[in-house]
This record gives structure tokens, C-alpha cells and sequence, in this order.
């Protein structure tokens, strides 16, 4: 099942004069003269309406009334509910897919599908960095927004580091929980995972043509199962939800208030403007004055964790000498 923003059109009209009107009930007549469509076409739209999540209490004589809205991330809840200028202009939801960043790659090149952001109830095959799985049930805010940015190639690797910024941000914002940031880009609470960070970057001679940001969220989901089946799994450190922490945000809250976070920092990203993201991240992060340790393929680094340049690479003091790591998974000791 998929929708987009722009292919319902009248479902959306009726729901949101349903929206705006929630303290009085309106007929089917009513609905279809204000609305000027068919009845049959109004009482096709309320049954789906309903399909989706939304509850509306029907009582004869008087009409429909907008109970409660759906807690599914409907595309229109995106686009509407969003106060950004490019981010969420566009939305597409699905009930099921592999990946929403497979998806969003597909789509990635058209110019029109700039800002797009694609969410799935549930992923089948989700994807974490370096081919990684990531798991994705039903519970989760599961999302990929694809962007075609005027900065330069050089910002691509602080760009992730960026984006965790926005998403705790938000984080806090929506649900008055305070979430750390772990180089390069997860975010935890009390040291496990709550939310990871996905970029894909398509370049066209040394200029970035497309940049797929995948976004997973563990908003409401079984840690305890995630955690069983991921033992082992490289970067495992345990799985945090949102919903153990605060019950009562509502995931499109968090979702719409994630998109202007974003955009706020993806347009400081196109002026140049990288020093307050580095600031900002920097108060945040729990991987800043810890002593950590990496292990690559060729040599095994541990050292004190001291800051990030400009470019997001962490710089750990090693034997007392500088280094800089530009990418990879490190542990907190
Ligand atoms: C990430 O990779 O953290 C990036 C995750 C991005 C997921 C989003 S969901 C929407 C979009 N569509 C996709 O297909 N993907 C993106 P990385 O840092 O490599 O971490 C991967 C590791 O995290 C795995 O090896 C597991 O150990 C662990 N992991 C997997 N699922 C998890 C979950 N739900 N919660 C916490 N940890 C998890």
C-alpha cells in the first residue's frame, strides 16, 4: 500500500475540513456541497479515512465528527503539518518496503524530488551503514529524505553529524528527553542505541548531484527482541526506545519537528556557516573527553577522543600525538 502527499486529493479536502471543524458534526451533504464533490464520494473518502487510523464518530441525523487523528506517518500529516520550505514538501508512506533508502535512490536524480522524504511503516530489508542490517519493525519511525545541497563535496562527511544534531534536537524538543550523540552519527540514551543515521551521496564530477539521508528511529519497538536478534552484529550496543522514556509524544510530532531542525541546519550547510553545528554537536556528544578505541583492518587506535574538525572526523590524542579518524565504529572505554 503506498500513498503520496499530491495522489489523494479528495480524501485529504474531507479530512482536513473534518480537522478544522472537530467541535460540530457535519453531514454528508454538508461535507459535499462545501467540499463540491458527490456524497457517494464523501462517504468513500470517510471509509478510508477511517481505514487509516483516523477515528471519526458517525451519529445519525447530525453527521461525522474527527475523533482522533491516525498515528500512522501519513504523507499529508508531513506535508501539511511541516514549516519548512523544501524538507517534507513532498512525502510518500508506505505500509511495507525493503528499504526507503533503496526506494529513495530510485528517485534521487529527478529534480522535482528534492526535499522528498519516504517513510515505511515497516522495512523487510532495512539497511544500516556499510551494508549492514538494520532492523525494522512495526513501531519504528523509518525514513529517507533526499536532497540535492549547493555545498560543497567536503561537507558530505560532516553532513550525518549534522543531521543526529537535528534529530536529538528534536528529540528534545517533542519529548523533553535528553539524547547523546556517539561519533559519527548515532544517537543513545543512557549509552544504547535509539536512532541511527544512513547517508548516500551521489557525486558527478567532484560535485555532490544527490545526498539520501536515511533516518531510523527506535520510537516504540521491543528492545529486548531487536536485541536478541542483533548480538553480535558489528556496532551493537544495545537498543534504546523512545517510548520507554515518555509515552505521550506523538511520532508525527516528532517527525515534522525533525524536518525543520534539518532544514534549519542544512541551510547553515549551504552558507557555510559549519562552526555552531560543530559546537552544538560537541555539547551534545558522550564520545567527547572519553577514552576510546577502534579497531580497523591495519592497526588498532585508542587514545583519548578530544574533539571534531570542520569535516566531522574525530581527533583523538594518541600517545600524546594528534590523529584524526575520518570514518568507522569506535567503542567508548
Ligand atoms: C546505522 O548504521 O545506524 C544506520 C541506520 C539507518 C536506518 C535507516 S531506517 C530508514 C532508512 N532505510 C534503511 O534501509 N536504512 C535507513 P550502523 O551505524 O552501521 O549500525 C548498524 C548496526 O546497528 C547493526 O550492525 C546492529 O548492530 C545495530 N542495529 C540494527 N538495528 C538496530 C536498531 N533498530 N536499533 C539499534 N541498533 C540497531
Amino acid at each position: 500500500m503506498i500513498y503520496s502527499s499530491f495522489n489523494n486529493p479528495g480524501l485529504v479536502k474531507v479530512l482536513y475540513f473534518l480537522k478544522s471543524h472537530n467541535t460540530e458534526y457535519l453531514s454528508g451533504q454538508d461535507l459535499s456541497d462545501v467540499l463540491k464533490i458527490s456524497r457517494v464520494a464523501v462517504w468513500k473518502h470517510i471509509k478510508k479515512i477511517k481505514e487509516l487510523g483516523y477515528k471519526i464518530e458517525s451519529k445519525q441525523k447530525l453527521g461525522y465528527r474527527l475523533e482522533s487523528n491516525s498515528e500512522k506517518l501519513l504523507p499529508w500529516e508531513i506535508t501539511e503539518g511541516s514549516k519548512t520550505k523544501i524538507i517534507g514538501k513532498q512525502a510518500y508512506y508506505f505500509d511495507s518496503i525493503d528499504s526507503t533508502q533503496n526506494q529513495a535512490l530510485t528517485m534521487a536524480f529527478d529534480k522535482e524530488n528534492n526535499g522528498a522524504v519516504i517513510v515505511a511503516e515497516k522495512q523487510t530489508s532495512g539497511k544500516g551503514r556499510l551494508g549492514r542490517k538494520w532492523e525494522s519493525p512495526k513501531g519504528g519511525i523509518w525514513l529517507s529524505i533526499i536532497l540535492q545541497p549547493k555545498f560543497d563535496i567536503g561537507v558530505t562527511t560532516l553532513f550525518p553529524l549534522a543531521a543526529s544534531l537535528a534529530l536529538s534536537n528534536a528529540i528534545e524538543k517533542t519529548s523533553k528527553i535528553k539524547s547523546e550523540l556517539k561519533w559519527p552519527n548515532d544517537i543513545t540514551i543512557k549509552g544504547k542505541k535509539v536512532a541511527g543515521i544512513l547517508v548516500d551521496v551521489s557525486l558527478e564530477s567532484n560535485k555532490i548531484e544527490n545526498l539520501v539521508l536515511g533516518v531510523g528511529v527506535n520510537f516504540d519497538v521491543n528492545t529486548k527482541q531487536i536485541e536478541k536478534s542483533l548480538k553480535g552484529t558489528p556496532n551493537f550496543y544495545g537498543v534504546a526506545s523512545l517510548s520507554q522514556q515518555n509515552k505521550n509524544t506523538r511520532p508525527i510530532e516528532l517527525v515534522n519537528s525533525f524536518l525543520s531542525e534539518l532544514e534549519k541546519i542544512y541551510f547553515m550547510l549551504n552558507s557555510g556557516d559549519v562552526k555552531k553545528i560543530i559546537e552544538e554537536w560537541t555539547k551534545k556528544s558522550s564520545t567527547i573527553g572519553k577514552e576510546i578505541e577502534m579497531n580497523t583492518e591495519k592497526e588498532k587506535i585508542k587514545g583519548k577522543a578530544i574533539g571534531i574538525d570542520d569535516d566531522g572526523a574525530l581527533i583523538i590524542l594518541e600517545d600524546k600525538k594528534k590523529k584524526r579518524i575520518i570514518a568507522g565504529d569506535i567503542i567508548h572505554i
